[in-house]
């Protein structure tokens, strides 16, 4: 039996967290196993990992430093939780995934894309969500929203133009493979937000009970 894995990506304070939880409970009502995680962290010592990625330092963590952590975390994640969740049948719900190193990493530090992707090879082999959900919003609101809560971590410390390429570069893989993501415009209400997920959960039973 082979589960199904969805991820949800998106900048700082677009409501994943707050979705993830309404899909689960969405799914569960329908009598499906979920899985709820999240990157970076996941197990004990891919969230200490976490602690050093969102930690503001004032020594400046190279970028290489910073992509080799991301992926440190997820081999744990990966190996600990969710290939065991995938193998025994159960859907995976992972707020932000490898769609987000991509963005950050990649947009937001100017790393190679080449060298991300030889590392998800080397990483995940063959695993890619099934669908990653793109919860997409300007950059100010989701700002707003994240600061809202207080203390900003060493991501939300960048500058705007750093959040700008982040966004274009989730809204650029969306566009490139729509079989796999969906866009979901979550600058909207919350219930508007949940009203949209909600037509997304047919097509999901549908994929879930093959
Ligand atoms: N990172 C991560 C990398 O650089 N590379 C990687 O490979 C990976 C995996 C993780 C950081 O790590 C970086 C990216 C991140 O900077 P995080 O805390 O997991 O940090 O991610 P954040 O996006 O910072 O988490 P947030 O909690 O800020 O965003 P969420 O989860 O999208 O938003 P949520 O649900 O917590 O909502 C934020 C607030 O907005 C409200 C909520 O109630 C909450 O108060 N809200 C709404 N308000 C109005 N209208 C709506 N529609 C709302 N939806 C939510």
């Amino acid at each position: 039996m082979t589960g199904l894995f969805i991820t949800l990506e998106g900048p700082e304070g677009a409501g994943k967290s707050t979705n993830r939880e309404y899909l689960a409970e969405r799914l569960r009502a329908e009598g499906v196993e979920v899985v709820l995680t999240r990157e970076p962290g996941g197990t004990p010592l891919a969230e200490r990992i976490r602690d050093v990625l969102l930690a503001p330092a004032d020594e400046v963590m190279n970028p290489d430093t910073e992509l080799l952590l991301v992926f440190a975390a997820r081999a744990q994640h990966l190996a600990e939780v969710i290939r065991p969740a995938l193998a025994r049948g159960a859907v995976v719900l992972c707020d932000r995934f490898t769609d987000s190193t991509y963005a950050y990493q990649g947009g937001g530090r100017g790393l190679s894309l080449e060298r991300i992707a030889a590392l998800e090879t080397f990483v995940q082999g063959d695993l890619r969500p099934d669908l990653t959900l793109i919860f997409d919003l300007p950059v100010e609101i989701g700002l707003a929203r994240a600061s809202a809560r207080g203390r900003l971590d060493r991501f939300e410390l960048e500058g705007r133009a750093f959040f700008e390429a982040v966004r274009n570069a989730f809204l650029q893989r969306a566009e490139a493979d729509p079989a796999r993501y969906v866009r979901i415009d979550a600058g909207q209400s919350l219930v508007k937000v949940q009203q949209a997920l909600d037509t997304l959960i047919p097509n999901l039973l549908e994929l879930i009970r093959g």
